[in-house]
């Protein structure tokens, strides 16, 4: 038997209730499965910001470090303050972990509407880079509270992180049509932008069967939202990935259908699996969250761990309930959160016989999508 250890932390608003509902259907898949994935909880993020001042314990990284994998659900609380739920915790796991890429797939999925005019599939792979760019800790604030108070920003890329986000996507993008789009500014941000072009141009160039295409980010989301079918994989920086995903899955049907994987591709350091949303405090407490980027995000654990199989057979799960109409409010459905994560776990059974034992190989670790 598989033994995997696993780290969770729900985090804050909807991650409380999505995380439990994921964690349920990975049980069930890992019965069917014969894996051992034992989870251990932390209770980290806002509530404990409240009590302690900070959103991890000081030897945070070094209790994660022990385990396989990181199934986070999401930070951010109205009472704490952005920074610190971003860069007292995400931020430095990213970071400590090498998690260079991060993987953000976007997929239109039966039983659940676009809102585009246009029906055609959508099938999108997006690798942000995940350790620099815009996301940087340079600069300061001067004169604060007088008329010449000022800020500056500093954006860090370097050609490490450039020329292996780009290889990740340039190997993704030759398992799958060869077509890969870059997201850039080059126009308007003459010194990164320039850098980043050139370096991704250098990089893809070992890849003969993939050609890249430039777009301006601002052309990049009207191509998102016109003709979205039309784009296979996107490699953009930091801040420019954050945006498209967000933006790619909302045209998929819901930003709640989003999953992610941060990943440190040698297997050097654990990788960390969480929904692109947010805490959403507006609907926290309610059971209205959509448990299916959690759920997915799951499934790209399960395939990063060596099992895609498994992985397959949670995707094949949450697609068939979605397909039978058991949708939560965002998607257009009536179901509350555990209302759903019944179908997926009946479902689960249902598909058992079809998928046990059958632990198919995949192309590119975490990137298989259903
Ligand atoms: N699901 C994780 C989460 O809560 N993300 C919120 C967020 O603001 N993320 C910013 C980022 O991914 O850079």
């Amino acid at each position: 038997m598989s033994r995997h250890s696993i780290a969770v932390i729900a985090g804050d608003g909807i991650g409380t209730e999505v995380v439990p509902a994921a964690i349920t259907c990975l049980e069930r898949i890992a019965q069917i499965h014969s894996l051992n994935l034992e989870f251990t909880h932390f209770d980290w993020g806002s509530d404990y910001y409240l009590r302690h001042g900070r959103m991890m314990p000081v030897d945070g990284i070094e209790q994660l470090a022990n385990h396989d994998a990181i199934f986070l659900g999401a930070v951010g609380s109205p009472e704490v303050p952005d920074t610190e739920s971003l860069w007292g915790l995400l931020i430095p796991i990213r970071r400590e972990f090498q998690q260079y890429i991060n993987l953000r797939p976007v997929k239109t999925l039966d039983g659940v509407a676009s809102p585009l005019a246009c029906k055609e599939p959508i099938d999108i792979l997006i690798v942000r880079e995940n350790n620099e760019g815009e996301y940087s800790e340079v600069g300061g604030r001067m004169y604060r509270g007088l008329p010449q108070e000022s800020a500056v920003q500093e954006t860090i890329f370097t050609r490490l992180g450039i020329s292996r986000a780009a290889r990740y996507a340039a190997g993704l993008a030759a398992s799958r049509t060869g077509r890969l789009t870059s997201a850039t500014k080059s126009n308007g941000i003459i010194h990164t932008m320039p850098f980043w072009d050139e370096v991704v141009d250098e990089t893809v160039r070992d890849y003969p069967g993939v050609s890249v295409t430039h777009e301006l980010v601002d052309a990049l989301a009207a191509h998102l939202v016109l003709k979205p079918w039309t784009l296979d994989v996107i490699v953009a920086s930091n801040l420019f990935g954050d945006i498209l995903s967000d933006l790619g899955s909302s045209v998929t049907g819901s930003i709640g259908l989003a999953p992610s994987a941060n990943l440190n591709p040698e297997g050097a350091y654990p990788s960390l699996f969480e929904p692109v949303h947010g805490s959403a405090p507006d609907i926290a407490g309610k059971g209205l969250a959509n448990p299916v980027g959690q759920i997915w995000s799951g499934a790209m654990m399960l395939e990063h761990l060596g099992h895609p199989g498994a992985a397959a057979h949670l995707r094949a799960a949450f697609e068939s309930a979605l397909r039978d109409g058991h949708g939560t409010r965002d998607v257009g459905g009536t179901n509350s959160t555990s209302e759903f994560t019944a179908a997926v776990l009946t479902a689960i059974d249902a598909h058992a016989v079809e998928h046990a034992g059958a632990e198919a190989g995949s192309a590119a670790v975490g990137a298989s999508t259903p």
